[in-house]
């Protein structure tokens, strides 16, 4: 039987190829920081300049960055499935945004930034989010809550990823389950794979090199994204 619900995880290998650095690299250093100094609330409320600086660089340079040929492949697929398809990304990224952009959106098509959006801010009071493609200063006032300010919507260590209950409900009914550029290294993303085996779907790993899960997976092709996911897609 052919597969209807899709569900496909994404990571920061699948921007490598626009310029966009992942994020285990081999000094384990995030653009020159420890993950502690700069992507937990707890930075941030040490060192709240440092913290913005670090995310307005990023946002910096997301403007000088375009989508590649793997996030192409995953809007045109979406845009001619035959059932539901929900993209999940781990990425803050708006490179998926911009590849669905100039195509029509398709019914029974969602796409879930599950770690935050880099081009977005929220309201330390409320939690409000807004549009924020420019830079934020150490303390940003916030136009929600007169003792609030503006961070960057960003789920750091130790906080809550968004949307996970529409997450979960589509592994729970999934039949094709796809990975594509994670190193399976955070969760709870790195469980779900275990979700979609409980599903009985199909499950495949698209990545560089094989991950921690990769035998947990029915089937893995390896390579650079630009190249492993439209040859995937177009098979499908
Ligand atoms: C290519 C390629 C090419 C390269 N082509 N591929 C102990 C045990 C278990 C869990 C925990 C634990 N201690 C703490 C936790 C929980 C913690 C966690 O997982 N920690 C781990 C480090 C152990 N998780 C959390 O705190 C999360 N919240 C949480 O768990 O809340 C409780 C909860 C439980 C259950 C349900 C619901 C809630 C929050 C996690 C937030 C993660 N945020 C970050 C930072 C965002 C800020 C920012 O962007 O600055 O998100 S961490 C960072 O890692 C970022 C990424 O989205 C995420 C995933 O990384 P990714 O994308 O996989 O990148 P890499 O670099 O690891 O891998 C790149 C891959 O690409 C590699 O495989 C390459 O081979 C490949 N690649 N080039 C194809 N050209």
């Amino acid at each position: 039987m052919a597969s209807r619900n899709l569900v496909t995880l994404t990571g920061s290998g699948i921007s490598a190829e626009s310029g966009v650095p992942t994020f285990r690299a081999a000094d384990g250093l995030w653009m020159g920081h420890r993950v502690g100094d700069v992507a937990t609330p707890e930075a941030f409320a040490r060192d709240p300049a440092l913290v913005q600086d670090f995310y307005n660089r990023r946002r910096r340079q997301l403007a000088a960055v375009q989508p590649n040929a793997a996030h192409h492949a995953l809007a045109d697929l979406a845009a001619r499935w035959d059932g539901h398809v929900l993209l999940v990304t781990q990425n803050v990224d708006d490179l998926h945004d911009r590849a669905h952009a100039d195509r029509p959106p398709a019914p029974g098509f969602e796409l879930i930034h599950m770690h935050g959006e880099l081009l977005k801010a929220e309201c330390t009071m409320t939690g409000q989010v807004c549009d924020r493609p420019g830079d934020l200063v150490p303390v940003e006032p916030s136009p929600f809550h007169p003792r609030g300010r503006l961070r960057p919507h960003i789920v750091w260590f130790g906080e809550f990823p968004l949307h996970m209950d529409r997450i979960e409900a589509a592994l729970r009914r999934c039949d094709l389950f796809v990975s594509i550029g994670t190193s399976g290294a955070v969760y709870p993303a790195a469980g779900f794979i275990q979700l979609a085996n409980l599903a009985g779907a199909r499950t495949v790993e698209l990545n560089l090199e094989p991950s921690l899960g990769r035998r947990l997976f029915d089937e893995g092709r390896y390579g650079p994204a630009t190249e492993v996911v439209p040859a995937f897609c177009a098979g499908l």
